[in-house]
């Protein structure tokens, strides 16, 4: 079993299993992903990234520059796991998860027969249990289900597992420039999606961590793992949970050069790295320890790594 630590989501080791890129066979009949759900946000200019000392150096969340995008659509909530389950129904697609055996499950929200059973996990972030048979169907291993969660952002998918979903739903991953500019919801410069203050009004937003990271959570946010995809109030576009919830896969290779290495004008970044980023973080955010919650904080992970909290939405680009 190979495992690599990171922050935000254990990784796997680059053991890739070949031509993960599987045909995928379409069952034409089947309903994709309306239109209902996708919001059109109009093209502009704005300044993208953070010069905070909020954030962390080598995530390379700035220098703030301005950033041009051209409109695009996008989904107003994370995949659902009742979505992921039209589209496994309809292609017979099997995650890496699956593959692989195993999944990252937070320590907190497996069973304590799971628990016991699990002695693997990584050294330096010993909350992520390696739990063999997680997967998207069986989010904390296989004495769990989604039944009570069909409404939930789907999680243990990887970057090509994201990618496939896309192929079938005729979609795409957002860049993270389309990403950062949707979660601004309009607003410039300010650390969330709503604004500077992570609880206006004294009212929780988001789904995260409340609590003494990692062992104790008191879920005043009411949530101690995934929250429903329309939980909180969206953000001036109409978005939800684009802050906490669950990591969202996108398009990009990472590298802390982006903001120094892309162009002004629809930047991705495209030179192979070895990991995707992923933006938004996720019900393990706490500020105590990795405050990447904001709208302009960064992560990444590698392209077959899966874990409890991390999903993704989609987009489209306009004709
Ligand atoms: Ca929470």
């Amino acid at each position: 079993m190979n495992m690599r630590s990171s922050c935000c989501a254990g990784a796997r080791e680059q053991i890739s299993l070949n031509n993960i890129q599987k045909q995928i066979h379409i069952t034409p009949e089947i309903v994709k992903p309306s239109q209902d759900n996708m919001i059109t946000i109009p093209g502009g200019t704005f300044s993208m990234g953070a010069d905070s000392q909020e954030g962390f150096p080598a995530d390379g969340e700035g220098p703030v520059r301005q950033v041009e995008i051209d409109s695009f659509q996008v989904s107003r909530y994370a995949v659902t796991n009742a979505e992921f389950k039209v589209f496994v129904d309809a292609t017979g697609y099997v995650t890496e998860a699956e593959r692989f055996g195993w999944s990252y499950v937070f320590h907190l929200l497996a069973s304590e027969e799971t628990r016991q059973h699990t002695s693997s996990r990584p050294q330096d972030v010993p909350w992520w249990l390696v739990v063999e048979g997680a997967c998207w169907s069986a989010p904390e291993g296989p004495d769990s289900h989604i039944q009570d969660r069909m409404d939930h952002p789907v999680v243990h998918v990887s970057w090509n597992d994201a990618e496939a979903y896309c192929q079938w739903a005729e979609a795409r991953l957002l860049t993270e420039a389309e990403w950062e500019y949707a979660a601004r919801g309009g607003l410039e410069r300010k650390t969330y999606p709503w604004g500077d203050l992570l609880k206006p009004d004294n009212k929780h937003r988001c789904n995260i961590w409340q609590g003494k990271f990692p062992v104790r959570n008191s879920a005043l946010d009411g949530y101690i793992g995934t929250a429903p995809v329309d939980a909180y109030e969206p953000n001036g576009y109409g978005l939800h949970n684009m802050s906490g919830n669950v990591w969202e896969w996108c398009k990009d290779w990472f590298s802390p050069a982006y903001h120094r290495q892309t162009s002004a004008r629809n930047p991705v970044y495209t030179r192979v790295t070895g990991k995707r980023s992923m933006r938004g973080g996720s019900y393990l955010c706490h500020r105590s320890y990795c405050n990447r919650y904001r709208v302009a904080a960064r992560s990444s992970n590698t392209p077959d790594s899966s874990s409890g909290n991390c999903g993704f939405r989609i987009a489209r680009s306009l004709k």
